[in-house]
């Protein structure tokens, strides 16, 4: 009689009668793609961890894994793409300094009345691991020190809470319109934690009904030489396959299906550590649907060239607008500079502020198959060795604008719409207290222009009032509350 040790402590073995063998069948699929190392430590594993590791397996798709495997190994040593890389045309983008007063009004009212109409879905990518931040809780959880002491997540809920209001303000008569479905897109390294905070904040005001979470994909890490890398003896090392993982999430989960029942035709996409994301922007709707286009980002002006942002670029003469992200740029390509204006010659940043059609996410999410060159991004994998350096696949959310039949930018004022929040505070850029400091600083500005008057007992730079998203969504609707009024910085304005 054998006696087993379940858990981590080996069977002991009994001599008389050795380990069964790996399953033959699956030993002799993964020697098929090279992966059959995962069951070199078959030995010295329990039966249960054994159990475990072919569940494993088992569950992967073992021919698209390697297919991807070696077309982005193999790409990467191809080097980058031989088509030219050209600045993007001005024609293909709308600037601050060129948007009339009329046309920012006309764009925020069509907006509005798209969304009062159920035509706007909102989808909210939040399945990365904040690991830069330092936090193991999901990104959205993150409090970045606001007098109201508010979440990424509480933002954005009232924000779109603000909106909806306001599309029902706006909407001829009718009182009703109809909630802003809220997709958020979760990995399994956020999508429990994320339930959770949600579940315990009651929505946020929102409704659960008009919430959907969903998860995407993971691929596994490997190694330079495409193996997979164990995090344990039982059980391969996998990371989510990026936020371009979002097509494949959609089409897996029939959400594509679920937005097309509810009548949405446009869907906001956008990434979840931007403290002054303006979610559901009826404004930057309005111009989409004005264009009549299939997909468009907002941009802002990149500030230096070494800015961890994406740009924007387009392939070839006429070709479509891509995005070069910042790990992969060429850093001369980065600091070319445009010798008549004086301003970098790629100076578009991407700001993971997007726009689609759903005709065309559907057009994306049923092309899937033929796209897999995925991203490598290497990376120290927690693995059976403490930590390997090793590789993440992952898909960009912007790899689709290539396959877009037409594309616009949006550029917006980076005080007003882009305050990232990717490094723990004492880094030099990006932090809570960089993005809470725009914040504050923004929303001041808002109760001076209607009328409000601030007192501060630390220096104005460093401090401010912070205007509930269920106040005012842009700085809209704030006489009334701050005309002659004096605020004490810093506190939150709420109603
Ligand atoms: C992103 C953009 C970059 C620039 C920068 C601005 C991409 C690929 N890059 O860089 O061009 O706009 O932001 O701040 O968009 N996410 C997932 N699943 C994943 C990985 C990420 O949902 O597997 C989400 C993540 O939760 C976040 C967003 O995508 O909301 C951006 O992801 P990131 O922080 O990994 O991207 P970053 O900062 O490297």
């Amino acid at each position: 009689m054998r006696e087993m040790v379940v858990g981590s402590e080996p069977a002991r073995r009994d001599a008389a009668s050795p380990p069964p063998p790996p399953p033959q069948a699956l030993l002799e699929r993964l020697k098929d793609y090279g992966q059959e190392d995962v069951f070199a430590l078959w030995d010295e594993i329990s039966q249960d961890e054994r159990e475990q590791l072919v569940r494993d397996i088992e569950g992967f798709d073992l021919p698209r894994i390697d297919r991807i495997i070696r077309c982005s190994l193999g790409s990467q040593a191809q080097g980058p793409p031989l088509t030219s890389i050209e600045p993007v045309p001005e024609s293909c983008l709308s600037s601050v300094e060129e948007r009339t007063p009329a046309e920012r009004d006309r764009w925020w009212k069509k907006g509005l009345k798209a969304i009062s109409e159920g035509k706007l879905a909102v989808v909210l990518l939040s399945g990365g691991q904040g690991t830069r931040l330092g936090s193991s809780d999901p990104k959205g959880c993150f409090n970045i020190g606001l007098p109201s002491g508010k979440s990424l997540f509480q933002l954005q809920a009232e924000r779109i809470l603000r909106v909806q209001k306001l599309a029902a303000q706006s909407s001829d008569g009718s009182p009703s319109s109809t909630p802003i479905h809220w997709y958020i897109m979760t990995s399994p390294f956020t999508d429990e934690a994320t339930h959770k905070f949600f579940e315990s904040h009651k929505y946020f005001g929102l409704d659960a009904e008009q919430v959907t979470f969903f998860q995407q994909g993971t691929l596994p890490c490997v190694s330079r030489d495409g193996r997979f890398i164990m995090e344990s003896p039982c059980k391969v090392a996998k990371a989510p396959d990026g936020n371009g993982g979002l097509y494949a999430a959609l089409k897996t989960s029939k959400l594509l299906e679920d937005m097309a029942m509810r009548g949405v035709r446009y869907v906001d996409c956008y990434g979840v550590d931007n403290a002054l994301v303006r979610v559901a922007d009826p404004t930057f709707l309005g111009y989409f649907i004005e264009k009549g286009v299939s997909s468009a980002a907002k941009v802002v002006r990149k500030a230096y060239p070494q800015e961890k942002v994406g740009i924007f670029v387009q392939r070839g003469r006429g070709g479509p607008l891509t995005v070069v992200e910042y790990s992969e740029i060429d850093p001369s390509m980065a600091s070319e500079i445009n010798q008549i204006t004086g301003r970098l010659r790629f100076c578009w940043s991407n700001i993971c502020l997007h726009m689609f059609t759903l005709d065309f996410l559907n057009q994306v999410a049923h092309g899937l198959e033929k796209d897999s060159i995925y991203h490598i991004a290497e990376k120290k994998i927690p693995s059976i060795h403490g930590f390997t350096m090793g590789i993440k696949l992952e898909h960009f959310i912007f790899d689709a604008f290539a396959y877009a039949p037409s594309m616009v930018l949006f550029e917006v004022l980076r005080e007003e719409e882009f305050a990232p929040v990717k490094n723990a505070n004492g880094a030099s850029y990006d932090t809570p207290d960089s993005a809470r400091l725009m914040l504050l600083r923004l929303h001041s500005r808002w109760v001076v222009a209607a009328g409000g008057f601030l007192t501060h007992s630390v220096p104005l730079y460093l401090t401010g009032v912070e205007i509930s998203p269920l106040c005012s969504y842009a700085g809209e609707n704030l006489e009334a509350i701050c005309r002659g009024r004096t605020f004490h910085a810093p506190c939150e304005i709420t109603f």
